[in-house]
């Protein structure tokens, strides 16, 4: 019998990849999207998938929404990926993204309990709720000390998933994914924003690219291997929940060092704080520097994860390291960049 899966967020990054991921086994895919004037369904297009999936319109903090949806489908699995994601509008509209991003899961989660209590339910944790960080390495176990209306919210929906797995015996899990970047990560996030304003910068597009906290670190892996595991998570006997890492640290000034190598841009850093900035050694003009604009009012100073229940328990390993994703995103930017 053919799986018929909800992806909440398809239209994002991870959603996309999952999307084809699901296909790839032969789900029946139903995407859901919500009403926008310029709603953009470029990530499928670009995987080749956007006629393959079945759209629906669901709004998030809608609770109608998702009650008409679980009861048109009988889902057996819904992956809840659609959020506010962006951890520093967060602090602009922190009512909006608690609402989006955290509550939505109950809602979704009491409508499964009152439909359909069989549906299998993946929810995307984050390691932004590990925050101002309490351990050094995170696991599973480390407690949360969120930085963020957004990580906050994550928080509520981590526990909700909780609280109805161990109340209503409903296969509910979540997935405490570390930074996870590509090709299809929104220009906004730092990677991407480094990797395109280089290449725009290359292309006689963009003069210079202007960052924020450049020392801030990340365990950044690939997101196409991050959904395999958010599969798998589903296919278990068991509901547990899993952190997805690579287990290694880089700060933004290394990312940023990796893709000036890649692109073969002979840079020198100069000056300290906010005077610190990035010159082109061949023409000494600037070509990064630091606008505080882009400081958030509390930072997520380093974060590493641990995921060894993964690879034990899931069989899941990543096998991209960061010299290589850079890679991945910068040959992708140079194909697509017009
Ligand atoms: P993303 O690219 O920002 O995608 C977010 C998705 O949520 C988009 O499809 C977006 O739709 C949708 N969405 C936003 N607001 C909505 C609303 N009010 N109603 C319905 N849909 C809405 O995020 P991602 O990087 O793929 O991440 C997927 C999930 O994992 C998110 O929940 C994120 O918080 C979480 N997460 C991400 C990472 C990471 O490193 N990427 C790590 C840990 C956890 P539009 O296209 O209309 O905006
Ligand atoms: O920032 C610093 C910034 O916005 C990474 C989301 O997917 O991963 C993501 O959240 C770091 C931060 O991602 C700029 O201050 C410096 O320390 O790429 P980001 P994030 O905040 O870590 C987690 C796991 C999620 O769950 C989220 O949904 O980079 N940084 N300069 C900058 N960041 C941005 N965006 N722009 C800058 O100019």
């Amino acid at each position: 019998m053919k799986k018929t899966a909800l992806i909440t967020g398809i239209s994002g990054q991870d959603g996309a990849y999952l999307a084809k991921l699901l296909l790839n086994k032969n789900y029946k895919v139903i995407g859901s999207d919500r009403r926008s004037s310029r709603a953009s369904l470029w990530r499928l297009k670009r995987l080749g998938i956007e006629k393959k999936v079945i759209m629906e319109e669901l709004e998030l903090s809608e609770l109608y929404d998702i009650k008409r949806l679980v009861q048109k489908y009988k889902f057996n699995e819904i992956y809840n990926l659609g959020a506010q994601s962006f951890v520093k509008s967060s602090f602009n509209s922190p009512l909006y993204t608690s609402n989006v991003t955290g509550t939505s899961v109950l809602k979704i989660l009491e409508t499964i309990r009152e439909i359909n209590p069989k549906t299998k339910f993946y929810q995307a944790s984050s390691s932004e709720m590990y925050g101002k960080v309490v351990e050094k390495i995170q696991n599973e176990n480390t407690n949360f000390n969120p930085q963020s209306p957004y990580a906050i919210a994550k928080v509520f929906g981590h526990y909700t998933t909780k609280l109805y797995r161990e109340s209503y015996n409903i296969f509910a899990v979540s997935g405490i994914l570390f930074n996870h970047e590509s090709p299809l990560r929104g220009e906004e996030f730092v990677t991407r924003k480094i990797t395109l304003g280089l290449v725009k910068i290359i292309k006689g597009d963009l003069k210079c690219l202007e960052l924020g906290n450049i020392y801030a670190k990340r365990d950044w892996g690939y997101a196409k291997e991050y959904v395999e595991a958010i599969w798998k998570m589903l296919q278990q006997k068991k509901p547990e929940d899993f952190v997805i890492s690579t287990g290694k640290t880089f700060s933004v000034k290394q990312f940023i060092n990796e893709t000036l190598k890649f692109l073969k841009i002979n840079g020198k850093w100069i000056g300290k704080g906010l005077n610190e900035r990035l010159i082109n050694k061949r023409n000494g003009k600037t070509i990064i520097k630091i606008n505080p604009k882009f400081f958030r009012p509390a930072e997520v100073d380093i974060l590493i994860g641990d995921s060894s229940k993964a690879h034990k328990v899931l069989k899941w390993k990543p096998r991209v390291k960061l010299k290589e994703l850079v890679k991945i995103m910068l040959e992708s930017e140079l194909k697509f960049y017009n």
